[in-house]
C-alpha cells in the first residue's frame, strides 16, 4: 500500500513542476525579446525586500523604467507602497500560496505596458524555501538575508544560496546592535556558492545601494546567463 502511494505522489508533483517549468520558458522568452532584465528577489518575512524595492526604485527614477510584480498571501500593502515610486506595479494575491509560480507572473505581465519597461522586479513571498523550486522566467535570482535574521540563515537555507546570482545582506545598520558575525555569514554563504557576489546594504540608510546598483547595470548590460533553476 504505502510502495503503490509513493509511485503515483511522485509523478504528479514532477508534472506540476514540468508545467510550471514551460510556462517560465515562454516568459523568458518574452522578456528577452523585448531586452527586458528581470530579478527574483527572495527573502524572508520582514527581510526587507520591499523597502529595498522602495530605495532601488527611488534611486533609478529618470535612469530606468523599471516595473514591479509583487507577491503576497493576502494585502495590498506592498503594492502601494512600491506604487509611490513606479508606475507599473501589480500585485499578486497568492491566497494560500507561499511561493509565485510562472503563470501567476505570465498573467501579471499581461496587466503591464512592456513597451514602457526595461528593467523588472518579482517579490516573491517572504520565504527562504520554496520560491527556490519555482522558475518564473527571470535573468537573475537575487537571495536576500538580514542582519536581524542571524548570522546562521545562509548555511540553512543551501537551496537558495546555491541558485543565487546575487546575495544581499541587508540592514546592515544594524550591525552595532546584533550579534550578528558577518564573517562566518559570508563563510557559509563562499562554502555554498563560491562565486556568487555578497553585497551589504541598508534600505533604511542608504549604505551599499550604490553597489547594488552598479551590479544591477551591470548585469542588466551584460544579461546574465539566465538562471533556469
Ligand atoms: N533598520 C533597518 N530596518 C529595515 C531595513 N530594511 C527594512 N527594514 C524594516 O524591516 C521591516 C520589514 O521590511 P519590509 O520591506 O516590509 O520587508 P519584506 O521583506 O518586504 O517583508 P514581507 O513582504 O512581509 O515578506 C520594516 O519595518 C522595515 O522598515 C534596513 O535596512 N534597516
Ligand atoms: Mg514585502
Ligand atoms: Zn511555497
Amino acid at each position: 500500500m504505502a510502495e503503490a502511494a509513493r509511485t503515483t505522489r511522485i509523478p504528479l508533483v514532477e508534472r506540476v513542476l514540468e508545467a510550471n517549468d514551460e510556462v517560465a520558458a515562454a516568459n523568458r522568452a518574452q522578456l528577452e525579446r523585448r531586452g527586458i532584465f528581470s530579478v527574483d528577489l527572495i527573502g524572508a518575512p520582514g527581510s526587507g525586500k520591499t523597502a529595498l524595492l522602495e530605495a532601488t526604485l527611488r534611486a533609478l527614477r529618470g535612469r530606468r523604467q523599471p516595473a514591479v510584480l509583487v507577491g503576497d498571501l493576502a494585502t495590498r500593502r506592498d503594492g502601494d507602497r512600491l506604487a509611490r515610486w513606479c508606475d507599473q506595479v501589480v500585485q499578486i494575491s497568492t491566497g494560500q500560496g507561499c511561493h509565485l509560480e510562472a503563470n501567476q507572473v505570465r498573467d501579471a505581465l499581461a496587466e503591464i505596458d512592456l513597451d514602457a519597461v526595461d528593467l523588472l522586479f518579482i517579490e516573491n513571498v517572504g520565504n527562504l524555501i520554496c520560491p527556490v523550486g519555482f522558475d518564473l522566467g527571470q535573468s537573475a535570482k537575487v537571495g536576500l538575508f538580514s542582519t536581524a535574521e542571524g548570522e546562521d540563515k545562509a548555511a540553512k537555507h543551501p537551496y537558495l544560496v546555491e541558485a543565487a546570482d546575487l546575495i544581499l545582506l541587508n540592514k546592515v545598520d544594524l550591525l552595532p546592535y546584533l550579534a550578528f558575525d558577518r564573517s562566518f555569514f559570508e563563510a557559509d554563504v563562499r562554502l555554498l556558492n563560491p562565486r556568487v557576489p555578497i553585497l551589504g546594504v541598508s534600505a533604511t540608510t542608504g549604505e551599499g545601494l550604490e553597489a547594488w546598483l552598479a551590479w544591477l547595470e551591470r548585469a542588466a548590460r551584460s544579461g546574465l546567463p539566465a538562471s533556469t533553476d
